[in-house]
């Protein structure tokens, strides 16, 4: 049975499912997507498209995180934050290098939210 033949065969049933699988994801797995679709639409502006450069890490932490992080008034904080999540010490934040940032960074918002409560 050729691949065409299956194709014609499940025709009937796939086009019975949704298009927009994404519309139906939780709200967790949408926040999955979302830490995905932001790391690299950050990382893919220069050289590696895959990690994210100093400059690319400052814009991330200054568009996305801008409340959280005082990097716009301390210019030494990207600098900090760079050599505590590069890990690996190739100068670069890949995308585990960032979950350990994000990780971190909700840690800290739970513990401020919650404790403050
Ligand atoms: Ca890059
Ligand atoms: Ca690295």
């Amino acid at each position: 049975m050729g691949w065409g033949e299956v194709r014609s065969r499940v025709g009937p049933i796939t086009q019975r499912v949704p298009p927009a699988v994404g519309a139906m994801a939780s709200q967790l797995e949408g926040a999955m997507e979302t830490l995905i679709n932001v790391f690299h639409h950050y990382s893919g502006k220069e050289g590696d498209k895959y990690k994210l450069s100093k400059k690319e890490l400052k814009e991330l932490l200054q568009s996305e995180l801008g409340c959280f992080l005082e990097t716009q008034k301390d210019t030494g904080a990207v600098e900090k934050i760079m050599q505590d999540l590069d890990e690996n010490g190739d100068g670069e934040v890949d995308f585990q290098e960032y979950v350990v940032l994000v990780a971190a960074l909700t840690v800290a918002c739970n513990t401020f939210f919650w404790e403050n409560a």
